[in-house]
C-alpha cells in the first residue's frame, strides 16, 4: 500500500494536513478510539460523546468520499488501548512506506509522535496544523525579544495580516479595541433567544449508550447533550448565533444570570477545537453581519479579538513555553480542590450555579470560567494541578493547547504574570455587578466578616495581603495594595481570621 494518514478525534476537518495529497487508490487514513485518551482526565461523559460520535461521522464522511478508513471502535475486543500500539498494528496490517500525521494540540501527544519514528520504524511526517490563523513559526517570531507578550499586539498585527474587520486605512470604526463597551453589568431581565442545537442522531445515541456503560462514575449528565457532531450541523449552529446572538453578544459578554448559561455567547468552541468550524469562516461571518448592518461593532470586533486574538494567542503561547509552563506555581498554591467543585453541597451560590450547569451541559461561558471557579481557585489557592485537571476533564471543547494557558496563566497567575500583567482577583462585589448570583444567595455579598459573610470579601483580602510583597512593585495593583496597607490592623486581622475559618470549614471538604 501507500501512506498510513492518522487522523485524531480532535482533527475532523476535511483540509486537515495529514490528507494533503491523499491517494485514494493506494493510501488508508486510521483513526482510532482508544482508552488512554478517554482516561488521561476524567473526562465529562459529554466531553466523550462529542469526541467519539464526532470521529464516527468524520471517518462515515471520508468513506462517502471513496477514502479508506480503518476506524478502530473502542469496543473492538482487540483494541490495545493506546495510540501508539494501535500505529503498530495498523502498520502489521496495511504495510505502510510511512506514516503522515497533523502536529496534535498537547505536548503529552507530541512527544509520543516524536518517539513513533524510532520505535515503528518507519517514516513518520508530522505536519504544521494548517486550521490555525497564526502558524507557530510566525507566533514564535513575533514573541522574539519581546520583554511582554500581550495579546493586544498581537492581535493587532493579526488584524493586519489577515485583513478582518479591516479598513484601507486602519482598523474598521478607527479603534482596534471595543472591549470597554462589552462590560455591561447584569439588568434583570435579561434574556437571551435559546440555542437552535442539534438533536443527537442514531450514531450519537450509540457512543451515548457506549459511554454510559463505560464511564458511568465520570462527572457529567448526558440528558441534555445537543452538541454539533458534524460540520453541517456546526454551520447551522454558527448560523444561529451570527443571526439571533451576535448583535448583544459585546453588550453582555460579562454577564451572567441564573438559570441563562448560554445568555448571547457563540457555544462555537467545541466545533472549533475538533476542526468542524474555521476560525476564519468565524471571523467572516460576523465581519459580514457587520457589513450588512446587521451587528455593532462592539460585538463583532469582540467576537473577532476572542477568535483571532485570544485563541491564537494561548496557542502560540502554549507551544511556546511549553513542557515548563506546566510546571510553574508562581503563587505556591498547594490546597486540594473542594468536593463543591464536583457537584458537593456548597452554600455559594455563584459555585453551585456554575458546578450544575457545567455537569448538565459540560459548558460555561469565559466569565463563569475565569471569575467565578478560577478566581475562587486563585483566591483559595487552589493547587493549579488539580485546577487544571478539573478544566481538562469537565468543559467539552478543553484540549491542552487552549485550557492551560487560560486557567494556568489568566485565572489562576501561575505563571507569575506571562499572559496577565495582574492577577484577576475580585471580591463578590464583581460578582454582584455581573449576575444575579448574589441576590439568591445564602451569604450576604455586602459583609466581609461574620457567619453569614459572603466568602470572596474575606477571601480576596487574605490573597492580596498573602502576596503583598509579590505585589508591591506592580503599578496595576497599586490601588487594591494601598487599601491594604491604610486598613486598620484590626480589621486586617478579623478579614484573615474569618478566611483561614472558611477554609478550614465543610465548604472546603476535598473530596466529592
Ligand atoms: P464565546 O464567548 O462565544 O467566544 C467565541 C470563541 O472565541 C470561543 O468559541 C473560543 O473559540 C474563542 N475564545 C474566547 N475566549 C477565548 C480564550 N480566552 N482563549 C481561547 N479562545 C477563546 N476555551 C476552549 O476552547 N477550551 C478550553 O479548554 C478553555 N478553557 C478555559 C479555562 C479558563 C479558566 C478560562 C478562563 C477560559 C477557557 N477557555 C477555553 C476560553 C473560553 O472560556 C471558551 O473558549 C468559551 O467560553 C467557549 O464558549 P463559546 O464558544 O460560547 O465562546
Ligand atoms: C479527547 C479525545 C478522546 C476523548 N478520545 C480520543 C480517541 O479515542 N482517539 C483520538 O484519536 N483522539 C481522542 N481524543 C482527542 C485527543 O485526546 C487529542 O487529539 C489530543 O489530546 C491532542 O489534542
Ligand atoms: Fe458568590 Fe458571594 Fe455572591 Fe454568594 S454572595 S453568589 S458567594 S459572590
Amino acid at each position: 500500500m501507500g501512506v498510513l494518514r492518522l487522523v485524531l478525534g480532535d482533527q475532523l476537518s476535511p483540509n486537515i494536513a495529514a490528507l494533503d495529497g491523499l491517494d485514494p487508490a493506494h493510501d488508508v487514513v486510521l483513526m482510532a478510539e482508544v482508552m488512554r485518551e478517554c482516561t488521561y482526565v476524567p473526562h465529562h461523559k459529554q466531553k466523550l460523546v462529542l469526541v467519539l460520535s464526532a470521529m464516527r461521522h468524520f471517518a462515515a464522511e471520508l468513506r462517502a468520499r471513496g477514502i479508506a478508513v480503518d476506524y478502530i471502535r473502542l469496543d473492538d475486543p482487540d483494541n490495545s488501548g493506546t495510540l501508539t500500539d494501535e500505529l503498530t498494528r495498523a502498520i502489521a496490517r496495511h504495510r505502510p512506506e510511512g506514516i503522515i500525521c497533523t502536529f496534535p494540540g498537547e505536548w503529552r501527544v507530541l512527544e509520543a509522535m516524536r518517539g513513533w519514528e524510532e520505535g515503528l520504524g518507519l517514516p513518520i511526517e508530522i505536519r504544521e496544523d494548517s486550521r490555525f490563523l497564526c502558524p507557530l513559526p510566525r507566533f514564535r517570531r513575533w514573541a522574539q525579544g519581546r520583554r511582554q507578550l500581550r495579546m493586544e499586539f498581537f492581535y493587532r498585527e493579526m488584524r493586519h495580516e489577515t485583513g478582518l474587520l479591516m479598513d484601507p486605512d486602519g482598523p474598521v470604526g478607527g479603534q482596534w479595541n471595543y472591549d470597554a463597551e462589552n462590560r455591561r453589568p447584569f439588568t434583570s431581565g435579561l434574556a437571551a433567544p435559546p440555542p437552535r442545537r442539534p438533536a443527537p442522531d442514531a450514531i450519537t445515541q450509540d457512543v451515548m449508550a457506549l459511554v454510559e456503560s463505560r464511564f458511568a462514575a465520570n462527572f457529567g449528565t448526558l440528558d441534555a447533550f445537543a452538541w454539533p457532531v458534524t460540520a453541517a450541523e456546526a454551520e447551522a449552529a454558527l448560523a444561529d448565533f451570527i443571526t439571533h446572538r451576535l448583535a448583544r453578544f459585546g453588550d453582555h459578554q460579562d454577564a451572567m444570570a441564573a438559570g441563562q448559561p448560554i445568555l448571547f455567547h457563540a457555544l462555537v468552541s467545541t466545533s472549533l477545537n475538533l476542526g468542524l468550524l474555521s476560525p476564519r469562516a468565524c471571523c467572516e461571518a460576523a465581519e459580514a453581519a457587520y457589513r450588512a448592518g446587521r451587528a455593532p461593532l462592539n460585538a463583532v470586533e469582540g467576537f473577532i479579538r476572542q477568535i483571532l486574538g485570544w485563541r491564537e494567542y494561548v496557542r502560540g503561547l502554549y507551544w511556546l513555553k511549553m513542557p515548563d509552563y506546566a510546571r510553574l506555581n508562581a503563587l505556591e498554591a498547594t490546597r486540594p480542590l473542594p468536593w463543591s467543585w464536583w457537584g458537593g453541597e456548597t452554600r455559594m451560590n455563584c459555585i453551585r450555579q456554575v458546578v450544575r450547569q457545567t455537569r448538565d451541559l459540560a459548558y460555561a461561558h469565559h466569565i463563569q470560567r475565569l471569575m467565578v471557579t478560577g478566581n475562587f481557585a486563585l483566591l483559595a489557592g487552589l493547587d493549579p494541578a488539580e485546577v487544571n485537571e478539573w478544566y481538562m476533564a469537565v468543559y467539552a471543547d478543553a484540549y491542552e493547547w487552549v485550557e492551560l494557558p487560560n486557567t494556568h496563566g489568566m485565572a489562576l497567575h501561575a505563571d507569575g504574570g506571562v499572559i496577565a500583567s495582574k492577577p484577576y482577583a475580585a471580591s463578590g462585589a464583581y460578582i454582584n455587578r455581573m449576575s444575579d448570583y448574589c441576590r439568591l444567595c445564602a451569604y450576604d455579598v455586602k459583609a466581609a466578616t461574620g457567619p453569614d459573610a459572603c466568602p470572596m470579601n474575606a477571601l480576596y483580602w487574605d490573597f492580596i495581603a498573602r502576596h503583598e510583597h509579590r505585589f508591591a512593585g506592580n503599578p496595576r495593583m497599586a490601588m487594591p495594595l494601598q487599601t491594604l496597607r491604610k486598613m486598620p490592623s484590626e480589621k486586617r486581622a478579623a478579614l484573615q481570621a474569618q478566611a483561614a475559618g472558611f477554609l478550614a470549614g465543610p465548604e472546603m471538604r476535598p473530596e466529592a
